[in-house]
């Protein structure tokens, strides 16, 4: 676009140029034509009044001659006549110019002398008060010497308008043609370069995908010459390797046990028939924000981001998500859908719009100040607002709406929820397509009956999640939870031995799926370039020989400030360590328009300032709180050079970041320190397990990971990087692919 943009400016410059050479010149000409003939003219006119006037001079009575000198000042543009002697003494002027030659006396006396110097006819343009004219004297004699001086004055203004015409008629001509070329000129390069050059990517963009486009077009080949030719055979040799490692593929998958992203590919294809995935979630992948005069596009903070993306990426599919990144109106096609990844582009991402207050209360109101306190134990009390979960009840609708538009002619639709934005969801998609296979994964904990019961709408938030086939949670007690509660608050028939429930026909398997991470992902976590662990502490001015990590989201169900506090205790019983150890806190802000979430910022970064200030000491400090999001790359050497890690939430559905502090861990060293109330904790058996409520127990185990024998802390990372190599994100998604293609559901 920027190129056509080049050459359209670059015309019609050239255009502007050529047009303005020419009027000019063409102006020039005329002028001049102009005065000319006007001089001519005046010539004549004198030459003829010189004749009947020069005889009546010396007579005394001037009534004649002043008859003469009207009669003729009538003539086409000449705008008077007048007659003064040789010394400039007005003699006579016709009727209109007598007033303007008393305001303008001395008008005539360069034209008076100049015909007194050459005793001949002289004329000169003048500037008579605001008006232009044509002064034309000739010399009048009497016995044949020059005693007076006739002039003729003409309008030239007539000179002027023609001149101005010509440059508006150029000007317009230039406007016309500038048109017509920049029209023809964009339409020849989107006909003849554009296009072609847009099919060809759009073909070598299917070769990357591994699907079997046809041959490249052969206006295109014409186009492209020796390009395209070496791209064919690219594609040719891509296409052969791809088949090749498709193939090995499968046979590793007959016979490894390890998931891996094609593994994964083999299976997802396998399993959907080579159909791909939809997955619906609020939080999109890739955000794009305005950044100076530019656009940027960053990963979200998220543990569902992070665990979904590989999914998409293995089998392909559409993404259906929220877009309110400040950029993401400007990088959508019209159907509101983008290619993501941007660098390598595996799967569609279609946003949807929704306004500002409708999203307060859908995101912030019901699902943020509402549920997610629900369901974490944390002793936060939930707001419920009747406006909230109007909002919530609408957002869900058009969700809906917008998968029920993307799954149009698709036979038996697969389908994935994510998360406790859309629990209504479910059955919205299945009263009007219930031959689709829809799964719901509830990546937060599910709580017990008594806790779940108190929000008022909890038999509609139930029965929204029961139109789903398959509702996942990250562990067996969450999904015991959940049966429970629906025993309690539904009419429905439960089996116990299978775990599913059915109400109105429909059947649905609640599931454990402990989520997880791409483990061998080297992308995760970069080797990153030549960073020390002394060039990572100096890039971020801190002084320090052991190092403690935590790594949120900052929100108050991840104990950051119980973890603050153990910190603390920890140098209040061990001041060995102080000037030694220093706690890392990456925080990213987060859900920072709730109340709630604010006083959880100030409290925090209150925490660390009164801990800072009781025991900081020449250039060193206890906590270090980095509040901003940071990029994988950015965490990944803080990971891989932290002697400890910190997970204390006091509730989490799993908790990626342990996950991924122990995958950063390649050199075997670390130790995790993890609270009891994870996920992850039911898996990570060789980490601390703590109770974050407990500050003694957590400093306690603070110094007890700082002062393992490395030999131990080898032997525990490996036993726990053992289990999340086995048990990676690529095996979750297999479970919950596995489960959801097994349902059997309505023919359409
Ligand atoms: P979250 O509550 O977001 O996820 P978590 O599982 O810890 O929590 O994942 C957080 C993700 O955000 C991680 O990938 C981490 O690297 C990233 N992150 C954290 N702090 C960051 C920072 N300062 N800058 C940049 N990135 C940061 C929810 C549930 C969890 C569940 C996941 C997945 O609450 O219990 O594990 O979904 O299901």
């Amino acid at each position: 676009m920027k190129m056509i943009l080049r050459l359209i400016v670059s015309l019609v410059f050239v255009i502007a140029c050529v047009v303005f050479t020419f009027s000019y010149w063409q102006a020039r000409q005329e002028e001049v034509r102009l005065k000319n003939e006007l001089e001519r003219r005046a010539s004549i006119i004198a030459d003829s009044l010189k004749l009947s006037v020069e005889p009546l001079l010396p007579a005394e009575d001037r009534k004649y001659l002043q008859r003469i000198v009207d009669k003729f000042s009538n003539r086409e543009r000449l705008v008077g006549i007048a007659v003064d002697d040789i010394q400039g003494h007005p003699v006579l002027a016709s009727l209109g110019l007598k007033p303007k030659l008393k305001e303008y006396p001395k008008v005539l006396a360069h034209n008076i002398q100049e015909v007194e110097r050459l005793n001949t006819e002289y004329g000169e343009f003048i500037s008579f008060g605001k008006d232009s004219l044509h002064a034309y004297s000739v010399p009048l004699a009497s016995n044949e010497k020059t005693t007076h001086v006739l002039t003729l004055f003409h309008d030239v203004a007539f000179i002027q308008e023609r001149v101005h015409r010509i440059w508006i008629n150029s000007f317009w001509r230039a406007l016309v043609q500038a048109l017509l070329i920049t029209l023809t000129t964009t339409f020849v390069i989107y006909l003849n370069v554009m296009k072609p050059i847009k099919k060809t990517t759009e073909w070598i963009k299917k070769i990357r995908r591994g699907e079997s486009p046809e041959k490249l077009d052969s206006k295109n080949e014409q186009l492209l010459g020796p390009l395209a030719r070496e791209i064919t055979k690219m594609a040719k040799s891509l296409e052969k390797a791809r088949i090749s490692a498709e193939e090995e593929a499968r046979l590793r998958y007959a016979t490894e046990s390890q998931w891996t992203s094609d593994r994964l590919k083999e299976f997802v294809r396998e399993k959907l028939h080579g159909k791909n995935l939809f997955v619906v979630s609020n939080r999109e992948p890739y955000m794009h924000i305005k950044k100076g005069n530019g656009i940027e596009c960053i990963i979200p903070a998220s543990g569902l981001v992070t665990a979904i993306e590989p999914i998409l990426k293995a089998c392909g599919g559409t993404w259906i998500a929220q877009g309110n990144g400040s950029a993401d109106r400007e990088t959508v096609d019209k159907d509101d859908k983008l290619q993501v990844p941007p660098e390598e582009p595996q799967y569609v991402l279609r946003r949807i719009w929704i306004e500002k207050e409708l999203d307060d209360g859908f995101y912030s109101g019901f699902s943020n100040e509402g549920i997610w306190p629900l369901c974490h134990i944390a002793h936060t009390r939930p707001i419920f607002r009747e406006n909230d979960w109007e909002a919530y009840q609408k957002v869900n609708k058009k969700f809906a709406a917008a998968v029920l538009e993307e799954i149009k002619g698709i036979d038996e639709p697969n389908i994935l929820i994510q998360d406790y934005h859309f629990a209504l969801l479910p059955s919205m998609i299945k009263a009007v397509r219930p031959d689709t296979r829809v799964a719901i994964f509830w990546h937060i904990p599910w709580p017990n009956p008594e806790s779940f019961g108190i929000c008022p709408w909890r038999q509609e938030v139930l029965k929204g999640m029961l139109g789903a086939d398959l509702i996942g949670f990250h562990t067996q007690f969450h999904c015991n939870n959940f049966i429970e509660t629906v025993d309690r608050f539904l009419e429905s028939r439960i089996d116990y031995e299978h775990f599913t429930v059915n109400r109105e026909g429909q059947t649905s398997w609640i599931k454990p799926f402990p989520i997880s991470i791409d483990f061998n992902s080297a992308n995760n976590y970069p080797a990153g370039a030549a960073e020390t662990k002394e060039t990572l502490l100096k890039k971020y001015n801190i002084q320090a020989e052991l190092i403690g990590l935590g790594v949120d989201r900052l929100d108050y169900t991840k104990g950051i400030v119980e973890r603050f506090r153990a910190v603390e205790l920890f140098l209040e019983r061990y001041p060995l360590y102080r000037g030694q150890f220093t706690f890392i806190e990456l925080a990213a802000p987060s859900r920072t328009i709730i109340t709630k979430y604010k006083e959880f910022v100030d409290e925090v970064v209150r925490e660390s300032e009164r801990i800072n200030a009781r025991f900081k000491n020449k250039g060193w400090q206890p906590i270090h709180l980095l509040m901003k999001h940071h990029s994988h790359a950015a965490i990944a050497p803080f990971y891989r050079y932290a002697d400890l890690c910190l997970v204390t939430s006091l509730h989490d559905g799993m908790n990626l970041v342990a996950k991924e502090y122990i995958a950063a861990r390649q050199d075997g060293a670390g130790t995790l320190i993890l609270s009891q109330f994870t996920g992850a904790s039911r898996e990570l058996k060789d980490a601390f397990i703590v109770n974050p409520y407990d500050v003694g127990q957590v400093a306690e185990a603070i110094r007890a990971a700082l002062e393992m024998p490395l030999p131990e802390q080898r032997d525990k990372m490996l036993r726990m990087r053992a289990v999340l190599k086995d048990k990676n994100i690529y095996r979750w998604a297999s479970m919950l692919i596995g489960e959801l293609a097994g349902v059997r559901v309505e023919k359409a």
